[in-house]
């Protein structure tokens, strides 16, 4: 695997190469599953990024309803919740959009061919303390056949360090190449639809990738990879924040709606 070397689940691999996003990271996106942005943010954006989003963490309790959740596969500790997730924080701050776009923008065109807008997000911080807690093994993709909802066109997850992480921090880790091979069975955490989902299939450990980033770089996954995080053995709390982009996929009455409109106010 070109740049990359495939570690023990737990162990760190050897930090990919810096590439510039281009046709060789491309590729090795297409073969892998996978792939590594370096500086997808500069430092500072990172640092204004996480602070905003602690802010939010902050005051948790008071955001307002459907956007926390818990993505721990299992029930919280007494009062404790495992995971606590933030979902749309574009929404609670939509200024962190123009933040962020153009780099969104740049980087899933190199990957997916084609602009790509944000669809969803969210921040999970994986607090210290909860050695046991991991975020379990899963496909994005699945959440398509959970919940019934329409799936893009095309699309792909970048994973952001908010601080650094490395592996035994909480990092995230992929199944190299499993983008190749079957949809796996998922369910939802704990039974909770309001959670996130996790696979019944078996691992190996012996295939697994554990990728450490610094603050603002980011990895870019495919929705079929099977990957997850954790656990979190550091003295930090696991900051990362989860931006989907891709081309929606609009019944075709919409679609042409919006070419319509395009077209007319692009002249
Ligand atoms: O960052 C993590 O701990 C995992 C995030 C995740 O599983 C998800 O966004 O679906």
């Amino acid at each position: 695997m070109a740049g990359l070397k495939t570690g023990p689940a737990g162990e760190a691999g050897t930090r990919p190469i810096a590439e510039p996003v281009g046709r060789d990271l491309k590729s090795l996106y297409q073969r892998e599953g996978f792939a590594f942005v370096a500086g997808f943010v500069d430092t500072t954006t990172a640092t204004l990024i996480r602070q905003t989003i602690d802010g939010l963490y902050e005051r948790i309790q008071d955001l307002p309803p459907g956007h926390v959740d818990d993505l721990a596969p299992e029930s919280a500790r007494a009062g404790r919740p495992g995971i606590p997730a933030i979902r749309n924080i574009l929404r609670l701050d939509p200024e962190l959009r123009h933040i962020l776009e153009p780099a969104t923008l740049g980087a899933a065109r190199s990957f997916l061919g084609k602009t790509a807008p944000i669809l969803w997000d969210v921040a999970v911080y994986m607090p210290v303390g909860l050695p046991e807690v991991e975020s379990p093994w899963h496909q994005d993709a699945a959440v398509y056949g959970l919940t019934g909802k329409r799936e893009p066109k095309s699309y792909g997850y970048f994973w952001m360090a908010l601080e650094d992480v490395d592996a035994s921090g909480g990092a995230i880790r992929f199944v190299p190449g499993s983008h190749l091979g079957p949809k796996l069975p998922h369910h939802w955490r704990r039974g909770d639809e309001n959670s996130g989902m996790e696979t019944s299939a078996a691992i190996d450990p012996a295939t697994v990738y554990t990728s450490s980033l610094r603050a603002g770089d980011a990895t870019f996954h495919h929705p079929c990879l099977v990957y997850g995080a954790g656990p979190n053995l550091s003295d930090l709390c696991r900051k990362a924040w989860v931006l989907g982009v891709g081309a929606p996929n609009l019944p075709p009455w919409l679609h042409r709606l919006r070419v319509a409109f395009q077209g007319r106010f692009s002249r």
